[in-house]
């Protein structure tokens, strides 16, 4: 029995998702999604701003099987903090095709990093989101990158919009290549090319190793119905302005959604709304992860 109870009005995942219309090409990485505990063999942190049910790694790689995906990412969540042991194990037990962004703090050994690394980890996040974390200094996470850059490996930044110009100068400073976490959290509520999201598609277009997940249209919607049409128009100019710069997760088990209980069948099939062709699903979902995750056995220059 678990100490940890979640927090009241914690929504469970979906415990029977729809079997996707939509065929992933062969070999589709769900690139954003995490582990959680189980709370009795990986204690949450005491740090955490919230307790989640759990989400252990056996119902991943079901889920993974049954949306016809191949290969997961698995990003730390703030609620295990920096203690990596869940991640670890998930990548361990994965045989292979699930890789790791882990958070780390800024004393960090290298020797603690290159073991991260043997497990599959690829990258550390920085998050800004303030509802989930403490204010990290800029000069820790300086640090934290140089140290992760010998290894090839990038961070990944979750941040909401109207946070992007105070963060803009240090993002564009990092060493690393850097993920972007749903598109920057814009509000789908203003126009594509209005001045919010004109700045983040700057962003990308001036830096060239800046990558972008176009995931959560469940977290940025803001119509009832939840079939995420407002959010396809910022989704789609993303993926093809840049369509060798863009991944996609379902963010499972859907930390703090309130709103709804995403179908994570109905999230799969959102991907040929916003990859319209077969050659743009090819890269977000194949080609791009593959490069940046598994680049040994990336076939994609
Ligand atoms: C996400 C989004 C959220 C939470 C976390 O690390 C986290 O706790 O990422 C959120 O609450 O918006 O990317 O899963």
């Amino acid at each position: 029995m678990s100490e940890f109870t979640m927090d009241f009005g914690w929504r469970v995942y979906h415990p029977n998702p729809s079997k996707p219309a939509f065929v992933a090409p062969p070999g589709a990485v769900d690139a954003h999604c995490h582990v959680f505990g189980p709370g009795d063999i990986f204690p949450y942190a005491a740090e955490r701003k919230y307790t989640p049910c759990d989400g252990p790694k056996e119902k991943l790689w079901a889920l993974r099987d049954h949306l016809g995906l191949s290969r997961n990412v698995i990003v730390q969540a703030t609620c295990h903090g920096a203690d990596n042991r869940a991640l670890v194990d998930a990548l361990q037990d994965s045989n292979g095709l699930a890789r790791g962004v882990a958070t780390v703090k800024r004393d960090i050994s290298a020797d603690e990093l290159q073991a991260l690394h043997d497990a599959g980890v690829r990258g550390v996040r920085f998050n800004f989101v303030k509802r989930l974390v403490d204010k990290l200094p800029f000069d820790s996470l300086e640090e934290i990158s140089a140290k992760i850059a010998p290894l090839g490996w990038h961070v990944v930044i979750y941040f909401e919009a109207p946070e992007l110009p105070e963060l803009y100068e240090f993002f564009t400073a990092l060493p690393t290549d850097v993920v972007v976490d749903h598109m920057g959290r814009p509000d789908v509520s203003k126009p594509v090319d209005g001045e919010e999201f004109s700045l983040f598609l700057k962003l990308l277009q001036e830096k060239q190793n800046f990558w972008c997940k176009v995931s959560c249209p469940e977290r940025l919607t803001q119509q009832q119905d939840y079939r995420y049409d407002d959010v396809v128009p910022f989704a789609r100019k993303v993926v093809e302005s840049f369509p060798d710069r863009v991944l996609w997760g379902t963010d499972w088990p859907h930390p703090n959604m309130r709103s709804h209980t995403p179908d994570e069948g109905l999230l799969v099939d959102y991907i040929p709304r916003i990859a319209t062709t077969a050659e743009l699903q090819q890269k977000l979902l194949v080609d791009n992860p593959m490069r940046l995750y598994w680049p040994e056995e990336s076939t994609s220059a």
